[in-house]
């Protein structure tokens, strides 16, 4: 059987267990630092197995050793977004539990494949491959996924179509400036700017690139975690049943776009490796422009983080 091991069993870490055990795809690990905590999740997920006839093996733990021989690593260790913080706030402190998360977890899963989704994502996932010496192929970050499934969620409401036939594809950092493109997105087959008014279309990008400060505003504690971990079960899956599936994801970028040496949102290719490869849509002059805007708001985070830690 596969084994994922899951750092940070918070909102996402557990929720993203849920959705992975429901998927019976791979035995899990669930690790926090909070005492108990973990181990009461992942037995009270190990007892609602036998009613989904499923027999994979849930522990929950403090002690990094038990991660040992994982196939995946994911890191959602850190704090959470509260009302008013940008995920950029957060950099100083999750720096330090993604680095940790990452060196520790290295040591007893040397072939492992890590999805970060610690913020803020693009410069945890640069981190994480900075500290493991990793090559990029094995470290990725998950934001795209879930902000294109946002937006193809706003674009049903809007239309009444069934999600199913609604194709989003956001691209860039995982912030403020993230870049929904409008041309390129569609609903079976014709482009979001045929279907949708001027105005319309203005409304569901505004409303995606806010996707997660409005439930982090409704929920006034903490932020989304509900689609944030359906989107990397979504990504686990692809990986260990060898999908060669294409969707965004934060990737390393050596030239792609003209970007060099930072994690960004990109279309990228999942398998049995990790990410297979980068697929790069032809943009417009605009399109260009908006992904450049946003590659200089992440670079500024990276080039915090090279001020904080040693990389
Ligand atoms: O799409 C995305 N990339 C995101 C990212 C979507 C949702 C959440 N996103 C980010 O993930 C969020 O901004 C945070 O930076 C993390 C975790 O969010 P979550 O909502 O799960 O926060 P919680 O519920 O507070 O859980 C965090 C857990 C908590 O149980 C802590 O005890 C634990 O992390 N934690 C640690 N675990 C292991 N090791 C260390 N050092 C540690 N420190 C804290």
């Amino acid at each position: 059987m596969n084994k994922i091991s899951i750092i940070g069993a918070g909102m996402t870490g557990s929720t993203a267990a849920h959705w992975l055990a429901e998927r019976d795809v791979a035995d899990l690990v669930l690790v926090d630092v909070v005492e108990g905590m973990p181990q009461g999740k992942g037995l009270d997920l190990l007892e609602a197995l036998p009613i989904l006839n499923n027999d994979v093996k849930i522990v929950g733990t403090n002690d990094y050793a038990q991660t040992k021989n994982s196939d995946i690593i994911i890191i959602t260790a850190g704090m959470a977004r509260k009302p008013g913080m940008s995920r950029d706030d957060l950099l100083t402190v999750n720096a330090e539990i993604v680095g940790k998360a990452a060196t520790e977890t290295l040591k007893y899963s040397p072939d492992a494949i890590y999805i970060v989704l610690t913020n803020p994502l693009d410069t945890m996932a640069y981190l994480t491959m900075k500290l493991t010496h990793l090559p990029r192929e094995r470290v990725i970050g998950q934001a795209g996924i879930l902000d294109s499934t946002r937006m193809r969620a706003f674009v049903a409401m809007e239309t009444g179509v069934s999600v199913e036939n609604v194709h989003c594809y956001v691209l860039g950092g995982h912030g403020d400036e993230m870049v929904p493109l409008t041309r390129l997105s569609n609903i079976a087959g014709v482009s979001l700017k045929d279907y949708l008014s001027a105005d319309k279309l203005e409304a569901v990008v505004n409303r995606t690139r806010k996707g997660g400060g409005e439930i982090v505003n409704l929920l006034k504690t903490g932020s989304a975690y509900y689609a944030p971990a359906a989107s990397v079960a979504h990504m686990a899956d692809a990986i260990l049943k060898d999908r060669h599936l294409i969707v965004p994801c934060a990737a390393y970028m050596d030239g792609e776009y003209g970007l060099k040496d930072m994690f960004f949102g990109v279309q990228v290719q999942l398998g049995r490796k990790g990410m297979e490869r980068i697929i790069e849509f032809k943009l417009d002059a605009e399109e260009q422009a908006l992904l450049e805007k946003s590659a200089a708001s992440v670079k500024e985070t990276h080039e915090a983080l090279k001020k904080l830690v040693k990389i």
